[in-house]
């Protein structure tokens, strides 16, 4: 560029468009170069001042000033709104952060925190968290577990079919086919739990809903015995709900454990029910290939909703499947 050419308008103009179309700070850097570096029309007129004749050196130099803060008021502009992050539409970064505005954080769910709780507690005893299908076949959800069909059992878990005129399969009534499943596949000792959802064709009603949260513990090796299972389940109810919280064994029926009990545990002075519990059954064992002459077991499983109703006070397990953010938002 010939110097003379800096004092146009045209240049002036030019200078100026090209700073606003600025992107990048590559891209100021380059453009201030091009208008203020040392290789620019602006700076190669200053080095030629003295070979200029005195009269003309004061007007020239004088322009060439002006020129030059001109140019140096486009590049601030365009490095301030580059710095604001304005060539972004919609993203003002010069908002103040997240601690000085006032913003509605969501947290966890009631029955996730509880069953997130429960998978670092049972994880510190040594267990391992297995997933499994919501959809079961009648062998594992039933027959493997000593219910053959016309079994009076059957009736203590109302059922939903799934019917595709093909095979009989269920919406999982609890996590206890799991229980077959792992030891087909696995060889003992093993510890496990299995959190899952489950659907039962329930009347619901504040203590009942026809779909929740279960979470199934199979324990067995060698000389596992029902002083295990307690233990287990009272250092695992202390840790969620409080070390000065009981629990006690009622004697009970599950077709798949023998003794089978009920798991209650004292709150707040009540005894309340948490789930079901037993040393599992010999022919259970021999249906998941496993010598019940070696080795014996037990399991339990338990509803995440119930330990939430606890924990969190609550009067009606309903709401914890309704969206309703003014109860949710509680806890
Ligand atoms: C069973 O489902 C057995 N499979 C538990 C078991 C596992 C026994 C292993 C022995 C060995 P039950 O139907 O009682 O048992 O359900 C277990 C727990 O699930 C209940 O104690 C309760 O905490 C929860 N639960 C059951 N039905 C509902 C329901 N409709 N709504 C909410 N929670 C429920």
């Amino acid at each position: 560029m010939m110097i003379e050419d800096i004092f146009s308008d045209s240049f002036l103009a030019k200078a100026k468009a090209d700073f606003n179309n600025v992107k990048s700070k590559p891209d100021l850097d380059k453009t201030k170069s091009m208008y203020l570096g040392s290789d620019s029309g602006v700076m190669k007129g200053f080095s030629s001042i003295p070979k200029l004749s005195a009269d003309h050196r004061a007007e020239y130099g004088k322009n060439l000033n002006s020129l030059k803060s001109k140019l140096e008021v486009y590049y601030k502009a365009a490095r301030e709104s580059l710095d604001k992050g304005t060539d972004l539409p919609g993203l003002d970064l010069s908002l103040p952060g997240l601690s000085e505005r006032s913003f509605a954080h969501g947290h966890k769910h009631p029955t996730s925190q509880v069953l997130s709780q429960t998978y670092d507690v049972f994880r510190g005893l040594g267990f391992s968290i297995v997933d499994s299908d919501e959809i079961e076949t009648d062998w594992y959800n039933f027959e493997a577990l000593n219910m053959p069909k016309d079994h009076p059992a059957r009736e203590m878990q109302d059922t939903f079919y799934v019917n595709n005129g093909k095979s009989n399969l269920v919406p999982r009534t609890h996590t206890s086919g799991t229980q077959i499943r792992f030891m087909e596949n696995n060889k003992p000792p093993f510890k496990i739990i299995v959190p899952g959802r489950v659907f039962r064709n329930e009347d619901e009603d504040a203590t009942h809903i026809w779909s929740f949260y279960q979470i199934e513990g199979l324990v067995v090796g060698e000389g596992i015995s029902m002083s295990d299972l307690k233990g287990t389940l009272l250092t695992v109810v202390q840790s969620l709900l409080g070390p000065e919280v009981d629990i006690r064994f009622r004697a009970s029926y599950f077709p798949y454990t023998e003794p089978s009990v009920e798991l209650d545990c004292k709150y707040k002075g009540k005894w309340l029910e948490l789930g079901g519990a037993g040393m599992i059954h010999p022919q259970v064992l021999i249906n998941g290939g496993i010598d019940p002459e070696k080795y014996t077991g037990f399991a339990f499983g338990w509803g995440a909703e119930r330990i939430a109703n606890i924990k969190y006070g609550l009067t009606d397990l309903r709401e914890l499947w309704r969206p309703r953010f003014v109860f949710l938002e509680q806890f």
